[in-house]
């Protein structure tokens, strides 16, 4: 199975990223954790970007905070589908890194999911894998069905708690 990259810019993102790498790892998809900045080190960001395909990696998650161009920057040296997540690490709660990630040219496009959006973002990677790999696409079906069925335990929970006001 094709493997998720999943880079974030600092290990300080690590507490956030870990719910994409816990999703992936719920699916049974390989992924590999990596810091890497596209500032501090764009060298290292550009080289591995630029091998992830022959590498065996099928989707990058970027993840990153404040002026956040690692995703863009990682975009910009693959042709693998790249997905972005702002990180909330600044003093403007994740807006800046929300606007650095998501406001792409054409040509170069980063899927940017919600500031601190781990989860969906393992989720659209699984999706995207899931497009070669009908065992994934079965394990989305069951996932989202554990979730509707989820919903509508809590809609008769909250039935029975509204009839009681
Ligand atoms: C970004 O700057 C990182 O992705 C992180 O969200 C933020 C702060 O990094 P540290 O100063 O904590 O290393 O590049």
């Amino acid at each position: 199975m094709l493997k998720v990259a999943v880079i974030m810019g600092s290990d300080s993102d690590f507490p956030t990223v870990s719910a994409a790498l816990k999703t992936l790892k719920e699916f049974g998809v390989p992924a590999e954790a990596h810091v890497m900045s596209a500032h501090r080190t764009p060298a290292a960001a550009c080289a591995f970007a630029s091998s992830a395909r022959e590498q065996g990696f099928g989707v990058i998650i970027a993840a990153a905070g404040k002026a956040a161009h690692l995703a863009g920057v990682l975009a910009a040296h693959t042709t693998l589908p790249v997905i972005g997540i702002p990180i909330k690490s600044s003093t403007l709660d994740g807006l800046d890194a929300l606007l650095s990630t998501v406001q792409m040219p054409a040509g170069i496009p980063v899927a940017t999911v919600a500031i601190d959006g781990a989860a969906n973002a393992a989720l659209l990677a699984v999706q995207i894998l899931s497009l070669s790999d009908e065992g994934l696409a079965q394990k989305l079906k069951a996932y989202k069905e554990k979730m509707a069925a989820e919903v509508a335990e809590k809609d008769q929970k909250i039935m029975q708690e509204a009839a009681q006001i």
